[in-house]
């Protein structure tokens, strides 16, 4: 077997929502909650782990929705910045720093970022046709520009990207381009940008993908081949739009950085600004393990439109996993924030108050891990009654009341096995290392399944060996069996 490489630190990242509305449960079974599982786990551990998160405020999705609502990009993000942030906290999603690529911090990062790059020649500067809209009187940048996908004939890809297929495009790759504001088909004018060459990379990202890291998983590591196979072309990194980080070079006026050349670097703004001393360790040490935590239309940014950053940049650790998930449906249909068809967190908090576990545990369950999954009211409630109440609950009553019944609400200290009891203490230990195993290979289902069977032994284990006729007699011999039971209401137990 091979030998496990040893970390002595952890960076967990989890993808930068869009600050341009709230988060909906997706989003929590593709990212966030797998990511806490994670973090929480290596904390448990007792190991050095930081789980980085924030909104991301920049691009043109902020700025679509602020026009609709006549509003500014800043309106927009001040609102969905902290709802999104509210909800998770209190979801009990544990991020150490939940940032904003609006922040100083960032917005100097980036910007060192980017003159680093620009120094080192790592840019082609390159005037190009690009879509205007003559009507709207706008350069057509990224999703103001919508047609049909030449990958997979999705007929609603963005100039930037298919989030049907998770490619990423050039908006002249587009068939039928039309602009999303006016829904006019729009001219081509000259502009000028700078691109990052990703040819230069590909030798480099396929070794490290495709030899250093099979381990990937296979819808992570199939995208990344086939895009390998398919050949890197050079990206532009700047856009013609007045909101985003402004490129800081001469004849750059009025432009601004691509999006996704910006918000990966906010994991690195925000962990500086959690450890303004130390966050260098973080992303530049051998033995540090990053962790990406995605959605899987942001593979191929992950994977190779970062990495390719990092390697121009030098210096910096590449991610070590990047497990991205598949897209959670519900009640049988694509979840659409247009079509408002979504269980958005903070309505959630605020209909099932106190019921975070319920939620976390259904999006656990049924996960999308390795396929697209559903989510529906039926099977939440079947979940929670059958197995949280039935099964977890049960074990954890059972066990609470007989220790308050019997030993004063104290553990007692375990006196002589018999080979049953030693049988199911083993039976513990392999359930637990398994579960640890799942876990620490992003098997979170497996590893809640593996949680769930601890319950069940327990509950086999009193059922069993009745430990209440025990309980009984011990308190019959030391003449406290009338002694009201304090707390708890009794029962079987
Ligand atoms: N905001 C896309 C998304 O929400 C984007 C992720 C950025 S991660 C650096 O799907
Ligand atoms: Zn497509």
């Amino acid at each position: 077997m091979e030998k496990k490489k040893h970390f002595s630190r952890t960076l967990v990242t989890t993808a930068l929502p869009y600050a341009n509305g709230p988060v909906h449960i997706g989003h929590l079974a593709g990212v966030y909650v797998p990511a806490d599982i994670y973090t929480r786990y290596l904390r448990l551990r007792g190991e050095d782990v930081l789980m980085i998160g924030g909104s991301d405020e920049h691009g043109v999705p902020i700025t679509i929705k602020a026009q609709r609502e006549g509003v500014t990009p800043q309106d927009i993000v001040d609102r969905y910045h902290n709802i999104i942030k509210d909800s998770m906290a209190e979801l009990g999603i544990s991020f150490d720093v939940y940032g904003r690529t609006t922040s100083e911090m960032h917005r100097q990062t980036a910007t060192e970022f980017f003159r680093t790059l620009y120094d080192k020649g790592e840019f082609v500067e390159k005037t190009s046709m690009q879509y205007y809209d003559e009507q709207a009187d706008q350069w057509l940048a990224d999703r103001y520009i919508i047609g049909t996908c030449p990958r997979c004939g999705n007929e609603h890809a963005y100039g930037d990207q298919c989030e049907s297929c998770g490619s990423s495009l050039n908006a002249t790759d587009l068939i039928n381009p039309h602009s999303s504001i006016t829904g006019n088909v729009p001219v081509l004018r000259e502009t000028k940008h700078w691109y990052m060459p990703l040819d230069k990379w590909e030798p480099k990202l396929r070794q490290w993908i495709l030899e250093e890291h099979k381990e990937w998983k296979p819808n992570v590591y199939g995208q990344c081949k086939s895009w390998l196979d398919g050949g890197l072309q050079p990206r532009a990194v700047t856009r013609d739009l007045n909101w985003g980080i402004p490129v800081p070079v001469e004849g750059a006026e009025g432009k601004v950085r691509y999006v996704w050349f910006d918000a990966p670097i906010g994991y690195i703004s925000n962990t500086r600004e959690l450890r303004p001393d130390d966050w260098e360790k973080y992303w530049k040490a051998p033995d540090t393990r990053i962790i990406h935590f995605i959605g899987k239309d942001n593979i191929v940014f992950h994977c190779l439109i970062f990495p390719a950053m990092l390697l121009a940049h030098g210096g910096y650790q590449l991610p070590e996993n990047v497990p991205s998930n598949e897209f959670l449906n519900l009640e049988g249909d694509k979840i659409s924030t247009s079509r408002n068809w979504a269980v958005w967190l903070h309505e959630y908090l605020r209909d099932f108050p106190g019921k975070q576990d319920v939620l976390r545990y259904v999006l656990t369950a049924n996960a999308p891990e390795t396929k697209d999954n559903d989510f529906t009211w039926h099977d939440f409630q079947a979940r929670n009654n059958g197995e949280l109440v039935a099964i977890l609950g049960n074990f954890v009553n059972r066990a609470i009341v007989l220790t308050h019944k019997y030993f004063d609400g104290h553990v007692p200290a375990a006196g002589d096995l018999t080979d049953y009891d030693r049988a199911t203490l083993a039976e513990f230990q392999n359930v637990r290392d398994t579960l640890s195993e799942n876990i620490e290979t992003f098997h979170f289902r497996d590893a809640l399944k593996d949680a769930m069977n601890l319950a069940r032994i327990g509950n086999k284990y009193l059922a069993d060996t009745e430990p209440w006729k025990l309980g009984q007699r011990r308190l019959e011999q030391t003449g406290q069996h009338r002694r009201p039971c304090r707390r708890q209401r009794g029962g079987t137990a």
